[in-house]
């Protein structure tokens, strides 16, 4: 594995590319063209323009998260030949640039939901958190309404203000999507770009919906093993591959973490790990909060995630996910760079423990 960090680029992360250089163990970053709109060409200048930045800085870049999909896509509109043309287009650009990675999802209309972002732990950090029972109390226009005030003034993901203008007409959009025309959907996407990725040997990997259920009635798919070996047969491509985010499938309990990673092996191609503490698990009453990576402080054991990994013999880039806000930092909720860089150099001496206890045959099965 290779360790990582996202990086939003230079005009939008609070965190630069010199002090992601300094995490010990780090030595590439997963960024992306934050100001591009999903379904636009990314130009091969840019790409070279980002990239020559970031080796500038003594990082190289391991992936991109994301290039995002236009909705037009996700719902099978007639427009989406032109979207899934340029989307093609991205990635040759991509390719000729010699970068293999790229993470996606297939979320319609929201990309991840959390119901605060500022949540306040015994220790004075703050975090991402969920409650059922608040995504219960709300129409989904109030959703961003109801986050946005403690973003620190960052441009979250997926929530983008014109686009968040635009939810009822979004909705709209959606009504006809069931979950199977949104498999079918995904199929028709990605058998079209399989060749170019061939090609390229660009490695797709889709991110799973988070949380792991249907959140206002819209279909959600990617959400357990049984979807996800779905999505893989069905367009059988070793290109056709995933993220594997513990923070996302880890939301449904159910997911066995552990066990999902090994079912995956070969089709893992980029992973972010992360550690959820939960508060209550009785549905409808359903709350956690984004823990710190330890597993001592959240509900997921690090360990078995990552032995699952190693025992898979990942190769792919992996980051720590979401992170707490600590140190008086302020940035993009879950993205500063002080519990980033924890968690990095957490997962990392795990890494080498798992790693150190095989090659020297003292591991106790
Ligand atoms: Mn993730």
């Amino acid at each position: 594995m290779e360790m990582t960090l996202r990086w939003y680029g230079s005009k939008f992360d609070t965190v630069t590319l010199k002090q992601i250089r300094q995490i010990p163990g780090v030595t590439g970053v997963i960024t992306t063209l934050y100001d591009t709109k999903p379904g636009e060409v990314w130009s091969r200048e840019r790409i070279k323009a980002l990239k020559d930045e970031v080796e500038a800085a003594g990082l190289h870049i391991s992936g991109i998260e994301s290039v995002n999909i236009h909705d037009a896509i996700k719902t099978g509109a007639p427009e989406r030949e032109q979207y899934i043309e340029n989307y093609i287009e991205t990635l040759k650009n991509l390719g000729e640039e010699d970068i293999h990675l790229v993470c996606y999802n297939f979320m319609p209309v929201f990309d991840w939901t959390r119901t605060e972002l500022a949540r306040v732990r015994a220790d004075g950090s703050t975090v991402l958190a969920y409650t059922q029972e608040a995504v219960d109390a709300i129409v989904p226009e109030k959703m961003f309404d109801m986050i946005a005030g403690d973003a620190n003034g960052a441009i979250l993901p997926g929530w983008e203000p014109e686009r968040m203008a635009r939810v009822k007409d979004l909705f709209e959009e959606y009504k006809d999507v069931t979950d199977e025309k949104l498999f079918e959907n995904l199929k028709y996407f990605l058998e079209r770009i399989m060749p170019v990725c061939d090609e390229y040997d660009i490695n797709m990997a889709i991110h799973p919906d988070d949380p792991a259920w249907s959140v206002f009635g819209l279909p959600r798919i990617i959400i357990n093993k049984e979807n996800i070996l779905r999505m893989m047969k069905m367009v059988d491509n070793k290109h056709n591959g995933v993220t594997f985010c513990s923070g996302s499938y880890g939301t449904n309990l159910e997911n066995d973490l552990p066990d999902m990673i090994r079912a995956l092996k070969g089709r893992i191609h980029f992973a972010h790990v992360r550690n959820l503490k939960f508060n209550n698990t009785e549905p409808g009453h359903l709350d956690f909060e984004e823990a710190c990576h330890l597993s001592s402080d959240g509900t997921f054991d690090m360990y078995e995630i990552m032995k699952a990994l190693y025992d898979i013999d990942f190769t792919g880039p992996i980051r720590p996910d979401h992170g707490r806000m600590i140190w008086d930092e302020v940035a993009m909720p879950g993205y500063g760079l002080y519990d980033r860089a924890l968690g990095a150099t957490y997962l990392n001496g795990l890494w080498e423990a798992i790693d150190k206890s095989h090659t020297r045959g003292v591991e106790r099965r």
